[in-house]
């Protein structure tokens, strides 16, 4: 099977994160999108839409992250610890509710926040204004409640004892706007464990290898100044920041 990954993106960094704990093996193809290769000739034909991640298994090309996560899970799924994508009608249903949620929440917010403040001065030239990068965190802290309250409730994980893919698909998300030094962990003690939880059922070692690059976000302005795509992604950038 092969990967075509960035660790900067928090679906390659799900996609990844699942793969080695139960234990796939595959071929990591980079495709760095600070400086633009999902423009390139080559991954066009891999994919026409231009985003990460995507699998290869065999002549099978596949996209997007939690289509990506669901065929491992199942083509896996004899030799797999049920706890990554419980077999229980009501348990599964669950995993994918918050899969379902996420998107446009979770995922939609810190990714907002993590392009406001890095992406965002290098495109436009400028600081973000006040009001936008408020009005982000602010929606932001709302997924980050809802996660709380509706999914984690009072249980260790989000649907019970035991990891499950969406613990995975959550915490990547919420890593992003850490890394440019939010600390969204601050007064949310139940987030906190939880996290700590899944360091520790991710294994701490795999948690920081999939996260290594993206905790050097800071770099990430100087690399994008290279990128010859800029003056490309400068228009569909500034729809998303208007
Ligand atoms: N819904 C897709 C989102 C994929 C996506 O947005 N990937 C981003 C990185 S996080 C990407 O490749 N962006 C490159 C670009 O838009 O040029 C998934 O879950 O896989």
């Amino acid at each position: 099977m092969e990967l075509y990954l960035d660790l900067h993106s928090q679906p390659c960094r799900s996609v990844f994160l699942l793969a080695k704990a139960i234990g796939i093996p595959f071929e990591f193809k980079l495709v760095e999108l600070s400086a633009g290769q999902q423009y390139s000739e080559e991954f066009g034909k891999i994919n026409v839409m231009r985003k990460v991640p995507v699998m290869k298994d065999g002549s099978f090309v596949l996209t997007e992250s939690v289509a990506i996560l669901k065929y491992m899970l199942q083509k896996h799924s004899s030799s797999l610890a049920d706890h990554w994508y419980p077999a229980d009608l009501q348990q599964r249903a669950r995993v994918n509710e918050y899969l379902s949620w996420q998107h446009m929440n979770l995922r939609a917010h810190g990714s907002k926040v993590f392009l406001l403040k890095t992406v965002f001065p290098v495109i436009m030239g400028s600081e973000v204004p006040k009001e936008k990068m408020d009005t982000a965190v602010q929606d932001l802290n709302q997924s980050l409640q809802m996660l709380e309250d509706k999914f984690l409730q009072n249980k260790p994980f989000i649907v019970g004892d035991k990891i499950s893919v969406a613990d995975l698909v959550a915490i990547v998300e919420i890593i992003q706007p850490v890394a440019t030094g939010l600390d969204v962990f601050e007064g949310r003690q139940k987030l906190t464990a939880w996290r700590d939880r899944v360091k520790k059922a991710l294994g701490e070692k795999l948690f920081a290898e999939a996260h290594e690059v993206i905790m050097k976000v800071g770099s990430l302005p100087q690399q994008m100044q290279n990128n010859s795509n800029l003056e490309m992604l400068k228009p569909k950038f500034q729809k998303l920041f208007s």
